[in-house]
């Protein structure tokens, strides 16, 4: 599979339930832009068939390789950078697995129920990157003990691997150079954005800014019956600013990806 086959099927599968973001590079082509992505994030389990280590061959398999790692101890995540290996305009993928033994034992027990479902050789392509959720669907208790704990695993437990958002490469726009030129634009066209520890997160001195939706809202059916509208996928954009040696900075900043990750938050 090439990376270009990767990212639009991968871009289909969550556009079908993230229709903010069809609509919001509609707008950027609308005043001229063609839109390309910084890059691409995925949200997995430890200790499980679809680990980070279990997934990270089929990155390899298109071509990817590993360049950063990060850790966040509050939300209990560990994740992964990778980028093309040669094609520097191929969009960056972030991977992070959630540290399922740090969450209470409450917790520990309903994803290990999910966790035993997977089939263990479930990872044979990299199409395992849009199979979604590889278990039941939980409860609607289940969904509540998990965003009580980790909001990070109760969206994974409804909506499984996929990409969880696209980013907005905001250097390749023409008309909207700045963050908060966008932020603008989004906020004029009535779209509800992350305001987790600002608007926009990080600085032109830390290299990276960036600034998302808050994610799209889907009706869901849990396995006891009952409906409620939780938060599906969302829509990123990222300014990268050149470094003293003349690089543009090409990495992730813990302090923002920190508030990012709440753009699938329930409350
Ligand atoms: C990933 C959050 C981090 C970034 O650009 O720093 C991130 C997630 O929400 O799964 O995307
Ligand atoms: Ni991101």
């Amino acid at each position: 599979m090439t990376p270009s086959d990767f990212f639009s099927a991968l871009w289909n599968s969550y556009t079908q339930i993230t229709p903010q973001a069809q609509r919001i590079q509609q707008l950027f082509e609308s005043h001229g832009e063609t839109v390309l992505n910084d890059h691409v994030a995925f949200r997995t389990f430890n200790n499980s068939p679809i680990s980070l280590a279990k997934l990270e061959p089929q990155l390899k398999a298109i071509g990817y390789e590993a360049y950063g790692a990060f850790r966040f101890e509050s939300k209990h995540l560990k994740a992964r950078c990778y980028k093309h290996e040669t094609d520097a305009d191929s969009p960056k993928i972030f991977l992070s697995e959630l540290l399922v033994e740090e969450l209470p034992q409450t917790c520990q027990d309903i994803i290990g129920k999910f966790i035993a479902q997977i089939p263990a050789d479930t990872v044979r392509s990299p199409a395992i990157f849009w199979a979604g959720k590889l278990w039941e669907t939980p409860t609607e208790e289940e969904y509540l003990i998990l965003s009580k704990h980790s909001e990070y695993a109760a969206w994974l437990s409804t909506m499984g691997l996929q990409a969880n958002h696209f980013t907005v490469s905001i250097n390749h726009l023409k008309k909207f150079p700045t963050i908060e030129s966008v932020n603008s634009l989004l906020h004029d066209e009535g779209y509800a954005l992350n305001e987790a520890g600002g608007l926009v997160k990080g600085t032109p001195a830390s290299f990276l800014e960036q600034s998302s939706t808050m994610a799209d809202k889907i009706i869901y059916t849990f396995a006891n019956g009952t409906q409620k509208t939780i938060p599906s996928c969302f829509y990123e954009f990222a300014l990268r600013h050149v470094q003293p040696n003349g690089m543009l900075f090409d990495s992730f900043i813990e302090g923002n990806a920190d508030k990012i990750f709440d753009s699938t938050n329930t409350k």
